[in-house]
């Protein structure tokens, strides 16, 4: 499937109706980052990690009207016969790791025929249950569909592991799955409350700033404005097929969406505004990560929204 196919997917002409709840302002506590998509140094609490929530493996497939719902919330390992798998329930803290998965089919046996969406084969996230640690990263299979992702130092805790991808054959063809694991980081867990909610977050010296009113389960635009020393940023390069990859995990259950943007990419430069679907299932705090490209360097930045 195409990227650009993502963003005219069916159902998401829903109508906002009755009160919409707006986006709290405040400025992000954890608004700066470095060149890369991980954020180890978001981690920097004091209070113990609480055990994972049971209801992390729930799944909510099958709510109707909801287009998040096509790849559903990604909190389950398995979804139409596909499944998720790994050996790596733990993995150390403190030191680059491999994450190792398969994509079993519907039949048991590694799926190794992928589909390019969004110029890859294989998205892959690692969040921490605080949603304090990120990591977005590109995995690369090896010929016997065994996946290795290449983290960077993990912070003792729970995180989750979420594999987006479409196959390209089989029973699954050109359907997009969000499936995910969780994997225990021994060693002494702090656990980070979530920032106030936010409009926009600085990195790098660049102000993101997002405006939009949000309600849970409806289709709700979103615009990204991006500038720096109060100028507007126009020099945004495409990654990913777009001038800025958003997702966003729900506070509790680490529960993800992906927004998609309404406007694709073109030979030029993006910015300094940029139109998102959004489309956040369930009501609450949910961290939105973003992430941009100048002068051929990748920032990364969040925010939490809150979705009434
Ligand atoms: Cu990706």
């Amino acid at each position: 499937m195409s990227a650009f196919s993502r963003f005219t997917r069916p159902g998401r002409s829903i109508t906002a109706a009755g009160a919409v709840a707006a986006l709290a302002l405040a400025l992000a506590a954890c608004g700066t980052s470095h060149d890369s998509s991980s954020m180890p140094g978001m981690d920097h609490g004091t209070k113990t990690t609480a055990p994972a929530s049971p209801k992390a493996t729930s799944s909510t497939d099958g709510m109707p009207g909801m287009g998040t719902m096509a790849t559903g919330n990604g909190l389950s390992a398995g979804k139409d016969g596909y499944r998720l798998a790994s050996q790596d329930a733990h993995l150390p803290a403190g030191e680059p790791v491999a994450y190792r998965f398969t994509v079993n089919g519907p039949d048991g046996s590694p799926v190794t025929g992928f589909s390019l969406d969004q110029t890859k084969r294989m998205h892959f996230y690692a969040v921490r249950s605080d949603l304090t640690g990120f990591q977005h990263v590109h995995p690369v299979m090896a010929d016997s569909g065994t996946w290795s992702a290449d983290l960077a130092s993990l912070t003792p805790g729970s995180w989750r592991m979420f594999a987006s991808f479409t196959p390209a054959d089989g029973p699954g063809k050109g359907k997009d799955f969000v499936l995910s694991r969780t994997v225990t980081v021994p060693g002494n867990a702090t656990k980070t409350p979530l920032p106030a909610p936010a409009a926009s977050a600085e990195v790098d010296g660049y102000t993101v700033t997002v405006k939009g009113e949000l309600m849970a389960g409806m289709a709700h635009p979103l615009t990204v404005s991006v500038s720096r020393g109060g100028a507007p940023v126009t020099n945004l390069e495409p990654y990913l097929d777009s001038y800025a990859h958003l997702t966003a995990f729900h506070e509790g259950d680490s529960a993800f969406a992906h927004l998609h943007p309404t406007t694709g990419v073109d030979a030029g430069h993006g910015g300094p505004r940029l139109p998102f679907h959004a489309e956040l299932p369930t009501a609450g705090n949910w961290r939105l990560f973003l992430q941009f490209q100048t002068g051929g360097k990748l920032h990364t930045t969040a925010l939490t929204l809150h979705v009434g």
